[in-house]
C-alpha cells in the first residue's frame, strides 16, 4: 500500500516528464526543418503605363541575403530597386506599396552604408535591351526579425536613386511592384 502510494505518483511524474522531453525535442526539430525560411521570391508586375516585369529570387547565405534575378522592359541605365514596407501593389501607380521598408527609423542611402532604409537595395542597371541582371548579396535584409522582407512590397523605379536625397533618392515613379513571398528551397 505505502510503495503503490509513493510509486504511482512517481511513475506519473515520470511519464509526463519524458512526454514532454519529446515534445519539446520533436518542436525544435520541426522548427529547423520546417519554419526556417531559407527561399523568398518576388515576382514583377508592371504598373500603369510600363511594362517593366520580372522575377526577383531572395536566397538565405552565410553573409546575409542573395538577391538574383532578370527584370525586362526597362529604359536603358539606373533604376531605384527598393524593398517598400507594404506588400501592397493595389494602387496602379504601386503607390499603396508605401515608402522605403525602414523598421530602424534611419535616413535614406545606398546599400553600402551602414546607417540606411533597410529596404535601400540601390539600382539596378538595364543594357540597351533594356533588361536588367540582378545578382547582389545584402548584409542588412533578412528572412526573419525586425529585417524580415517576407510580406513586403519589392519595387523598381522609373529614375536612378541618388543614394541620398531624402527619403526617396529622386528615383521617381514606380514602374512595377511584387510581394515577397516564402518559396521553396530547392
Ligand atoms: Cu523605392
Ligand atoms: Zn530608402
Amino acid at each position: 500500500m505505502r510503495i503503490t502510494r509513493i510509486a504511482a505518483p512517481l511513475a506519473a511524474t515520470m511519464f509526463l516528464t519524458l512526454g514532454s522531453a519529446l515534445f519539446l525535442a520533436r518542436a525544435a526539430q520541426d522548427h529547423m526543418e520546417g519554419d526556417e525560411v531559407t527561399h523568398a521570391i518576388a515576382v514583377l508586375h508592371h504598373t500603369k503605363g510600363s511594362e517593366v516585369h520580372g522575377v526577383v529570387h531572395f536566397t538565405k547565405v552565410a553573409e546575409g541575403v542573395k538577391v538574383e534575378g532578370k527584370i525586362t522592359g526597362l529604359k536603358p541605365g539606373k533604376h531605384g530597386f527598393h524593398v517598400h514596407e507594404f506588400g501592397d501593389c493595389s494602387d496602379p501607380e504601386a503607390k499603396s506599396a508605401g515608402g522605403h521598408f525602414n523598421p530602424g527609423k534611419m535616413k535614406h542611402a545606398g546599400p553600402d552604408t551602414k546607417m540606411r532604409h533597410v529596404g535601400d537595395l540601390g539600382n539596378i542597371e538595364a543594357n540597351a535591351e533594356g533588361v536588367a541582371t540582378i545578382d547582389l548579396v545584402d548584409s542588412q535584409i533578412a528572412f526573419h526579425g525586425h529585417h524580415s522582407i517576407i510580406g513586403r512590397g519589392l519595387i523598381v523605379h522609373e529614375k536612378a536613386d541618388d543614394l541620398k536625397t531624402q527619403p526617396t533618392g529622386d528615383a521617381g515613379g514606380r514602374v512595377a511592384c511584387a510581394v515577397i513571398g516564402v518559396a521553396k528551397g530547392k
